[in-house]
């Protein structure tokens, strides 16, 4: 692909569109730049990056003229794909994608593995990276993560091998992306103000699996009632895995207290399960995944065993933070969904002290509220979500709750009013991007409000 001289519109200036920009720059592209944000809301200090890679630079509405004038567009995964720029460049025949598919059409190596599903995604890329960078000494762990694929690009090599996280936004503006391994993890409602129901969620989800050919894997969770129906969509060979004995020829099991996978005609035990250092059933899932995605680049049982005893987990995956007079504090900010959260409060036997709430994105909060009324004593609701939250849980008969201003407010109650023996969890089951920048944001604030307790 020829990129000195196009005209190339980047829309959404954040992480990804502003590395997209570089990189095209770099290239020779004439780069035009747009974000919806106003002029004024965005910090002098990113406006000064970004300027760097663009010859032309909008804000807040994007003139039609525009649009019209440019021969591709690049949009950020954050950016709805029925904004009327995006629409009118499809009418043009203007071609749309992504940075995932743009990095992917000048990345050199073949070695790609892409990870997707509704939780997990961020342990599970973590995981393989992990595992592959003690064979291997070129891996480079990237995407939705919060590191560009693209950024990545100019320093590898054909032997680099790539673990990607990618998301459902990702995934709508591939077009020849193939990664060597893709995995479905899991998928639960989630995106559904932007997917609108989850057969797009689910489609966009799948578009993962669409140009792996008969030398790629599809890797995909028998455990979860969406993914096992997908597997007659899989590509290539097909690996699938459980928390319950498999028979398949390619498969990653427990049976008992073991993990096993039956790989290239060899079953083999791998470890004990309670050696896994990451607690939870999720967890455990995730293990699974990351030893299938792992699989078709040799990696000794061995390596597997090392690295899962030695991981100790993500940041903002509760995660702990510290402990005062016997109550314990976590961190679950990447908790932006239900069945995060839901994840999240099963992971603990003592009783919780919940703070929940964010940003809206129209998913329903029945299941959750009966959960919170089963394990939590008490929960602390912020963010635009807090009635619509506080309504599912009086309509269970459930009263234990607050609304609170902010987060630094939801601390502090918390820890007012837990007991030696309590946790104390932020797992919001929503977005951050109300009250945010993004959850990494909400996490931090989170471990700071608590270490200055
Ligand atoms: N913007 C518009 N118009 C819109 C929406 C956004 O102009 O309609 C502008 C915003 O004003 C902002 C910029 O676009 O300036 C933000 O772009 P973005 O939302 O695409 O975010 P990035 O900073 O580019 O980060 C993206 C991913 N964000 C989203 O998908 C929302 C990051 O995933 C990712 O780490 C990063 O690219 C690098 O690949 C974050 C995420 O929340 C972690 N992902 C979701 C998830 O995991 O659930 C999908």
């Amino acid at each position: 692909m020829d990129l000195n001289g196009k005209k190339v519109l980047v829309i959404g200036l954040g992480k990804s569109g502003i590395s997209s920009a570089r990189f095209l720059k770099k290239h020779g592209a004439y780069v035009i730049g747009f974000d919806e944000k106003k002029e004024d809301e965005m910090k002098s200090q990113e406006k000064e990056t970004i300027q760097k890679f663009v010859d032309e630079l909008y804000f807040n509405d994007l003139p039609d003229s525009v649009v019209n004038a440019s021969e591709m567009v690049v949009v950020s995964p954050g950016v709805p794909l029925t904004k009327r720029y995006i629409t009118l460049a499809h009418k043009r025949g203007i071609e749309v994608i992504g940075e995932i598919e743009l990095a992917y059409r000048f990345c050199r190596s073949k070695n790609i593995v892409a990870i997707t599903g509704t939780n997990g995604k961020t342990t599970t890329t973590t995981i393989v990276g992990e595992m592959l960078k003690k064979a291997y000494d070129n891996v480079i762990v990237c995407g939705n993560i919060g590191f560009p694929f693209i950024d990545y690009i100019e320093s590898s090599t054909g032997d680099t091998i790539f673990v990607i996280e990618v998301s459902s936004f990702q995934l709508e503006t591939i077009k020849y992306f193939k990664p060597r391994v893709a995995c479905i993890l899991n998928i639960t409602p989630d995106h559904l103000n932007r997917h609108i129901n989850m057969e797009n969620y689910i489609k966009a989800k799948m578009r993962i699996f669409e140009n792996i050919d008969q030398e790629g894997y599809s890797v995909l969770n028998m455990d979860n009632s969406i993914t096992r129906d997908l597997i007659g969509c899989a590509k290539g060979t097909v690996i699938v895995f459980s928390k319950s004995k498999l028979e398949a020829q390619n498969s990653v099991f427990v049976d008992g207290d073991f993990i096993y996978y039956n790989f290239s005609g060899k079953l083999e035990k791998v470890m004990k399960k309670d050696d896994i250092f990451i607690p939870g059933e999720h967890n455990l899932e995730n293990v699974l995944a990351a030893i299938s995605c792992a699989l078709p680049f040799k990696i000794e049982p061995s390596t597997i065993e090392k690295t899962l005893k030695e991981f100790k987990g993500v940041e903002h995956r509760i995660e702990f933070v510290r402990e005062i007079k016997g109550v314990r504090f976590y961190n679950d900010s990447k908790g932006t969904n239900t069945d995060a959260s839901s994840k999240a409060l099963n992971s603990f036997e003592a009783p919780i002290i919940l703070i929940a709430g964010g940003y809206d994105k129209g998913e329903s909060f029945e299941k959750l509220a009966r959960l919170i009324s089963q394990k939590v004593k008490k929960v602390f609701l912020l963010g635009q979500t807090k009635q619509k939250i506080a309504d599912q849980l009086q309509k269970i008969g459930y009263f234990n709750f607050e609304f609170v201003e902010d987060l630094k407010e939801a601390v502090k109650k918390s820890f007012e009013s837990a007991k030696e023996g309590d946790v104390v969890l932020l797992s919001p089951a929503c977005a951050s991007w109300d009250m945010f920048e993004n959850y990494e944001q909400r996490g931090r604030l989170f471990k700071q409000y608590v270490n200055e307790l």
